[in-house]
């Protein structure tokens, strides 16, 4: 197959992550488990390690030097944030841990004490665990669940919208970019759906940040929801994005420390968002660290990272679907689908199982997924126990991408199919 040259200067782009350049099992390393974590660049590692040899101190509460210093990076970042998805507000930018948090955090400090008993929450059968999980407990509340379910190519069935929506739909929550699928969901007009109805919208966008430009003005979401450790930042960081309206009616996870302005014994009065949602001494280290990620992908281009994996997808879909025994899950139509291929493998008589297959291609030094991926009532759609999964980022290449294809050939012939 001819090789289409991508507009990535990716020789230059390797160089600057370390981790890249190591043998696995005497091979090169081909890593395709970005949609888990992504990989770190040097700018990122060394922040980090800047940051402890010269900035560390608490932020916010000391006068000295260090501390001033430590806090005008730290809130540098939430200005690096609010600007990388064109947020309103830094006041609306919430340093959590990760998107799961950041999620919960809408549920516990909104929808508990805003949902009520007979009110109603649409998700869609695709979504983490993350995104359903949190969600049950309001059952507890006496709220009902329901469900989107999905077409035959991994694309949302937009017209059960119609039915399922009533005036108790008080919140609606669907992810941007499916972590199994890659099927990137029509998440504005969602959006608009829910406003439509009086609904509150949120959004999973843990695979869409960190892979495309994504416009939290423009989809018009209440809440949005991402971790920078998938983003080439630390792991321990991650933002929820809140309007400023609906956080003025949510309550904080965490009490005490410094997200207080006065504190009786008796009673306490908060200080504004985004800091009483940040209690107790912050990841500064990871949130500065994470400046220095979000500073290489606009240096990058989000627009050209996005063409990259496109490109990169629909090069490995074509070599996937001329070899025989693979079958893979998602739309094709590589407008709609991120850099995610989910799939499994057998010959009709023989199954293999997803995790034999991540096995034999880590011998030869190629990282991918396997399992259930966090989405277990996916899985069951899809009628499987679990799939293989290859991801992919500004770093890979079509090369890998051929030796990705070469190693399943080998699977092939080390399972008998
Ligand atoms: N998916 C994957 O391998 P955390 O772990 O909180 O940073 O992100 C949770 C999460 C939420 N939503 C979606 C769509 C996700 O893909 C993830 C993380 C990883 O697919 C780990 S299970």
């Amino acid at each position: 197959m001819k090789s289409k040259k991508l507009n990535l200067n990716i020789k230059k782009i390797r160089n600057d992550f370390p981790i890249l350049s190591q043998k696995i099992n005497g091979k090169d390393l081909v890593y395709f488990d970005n949609a888990s974590t992504s990989q770190k660049p040097l700018s990122v590692i060394e922040k980090l390690s800047s940051y402890y040899k010269q900035t560390n101190a608490n932020v916010h509460r000391g006068i000295h030097r260090l501390s001033e210093k430590a806090t005008e990076e730290y809130e540098g970042v939430r200005e690096k944030v609010r600007d990388f998805i064109n947020a309103r507000s830094t006041e609306e930018i919430i340093f959590v841990r990760n998107t799961t948090e950041a999620l919960n955090l809408v549920m516990r400090g909104w929808a508990w004490s805003n949902l009520k008993k007979g009110d109603e929450v649409i998700l869609t059968k695709m979504e983490h665990h993350s995104n359903i999980v949190p969600w049950q407990f309001l059952q507890q509340n006496g709220v009902r669940l329901k469900f989107i379910d999905l077409n035959q190519d991994g694309t949302l069935k937009m017209d059960d919208f119609d039915q399922l929506i009533t005036k108790k739909t008080r919140l609606i929550s669907a992810t941007h970019v499916s972590n199994v699928l890659g099927t990137i969901n029509p998440v504005k007009e969602i959006s608009k759906m829910a406003h439509d109805n009086g609904s509150v919208f949120v959004l999973d966008a843990a695979q869409s940040v960190p892979h495309m430009p994504v416009d939290v003005k423009d989809i018009d979401s209440d809440f949005t929801a991402f971790s920078a450790h998938k983003m080439l930042g630390p792991t321990g960081i991650g933002i929820l994005h809140a309007k400023k309206q609906i956080l003025a009616e949510t309550d904080p996870l965490l009490y005490g420390s410094d997200m207080i302005k006065e504190v009786g014994l008796t009673k306490t009065v908060f200080t504004d968002a985004p800091w009483k949602f940040e209690t107790g001494t912050p990841n500064i280290a990871d949130t500065i660290a994470f400046g220095a990620s979000i500073e290489y992908l606009n240096e990058i281009g989000m627009d050209k990272i996005r063409e990259h994996e496109k490109e990169l997808t629909d090069y490995a879909l074509l070599k996937l679907s001329n070899l025989s025994g693979v079958s893979f899950y998602g739309p094709t139509n590589p407008e709609i689908r991120g850099g995610v291929i989910s799939f499994n493998m057998n010959n009709g008589k023989i199954k293999v199982h997803a995790h034999d297959i991540a096995q034999i291609l880590d011998e030869d030094g190629i990282a991918i997924r396997s399992g259930h991926h966090c989405c277990m009532p996916l899985m069951k759609f899809l009628n499987v126990p679990a799939t293989a999964r290859a991801s992919f980022y500004l770093y890979n290449t079509k090369e890998e991408v051929d030796r990705f294809v070469d190693a399943l050939e080998k699977v092939k012939s080390v399972l008998k199919i």
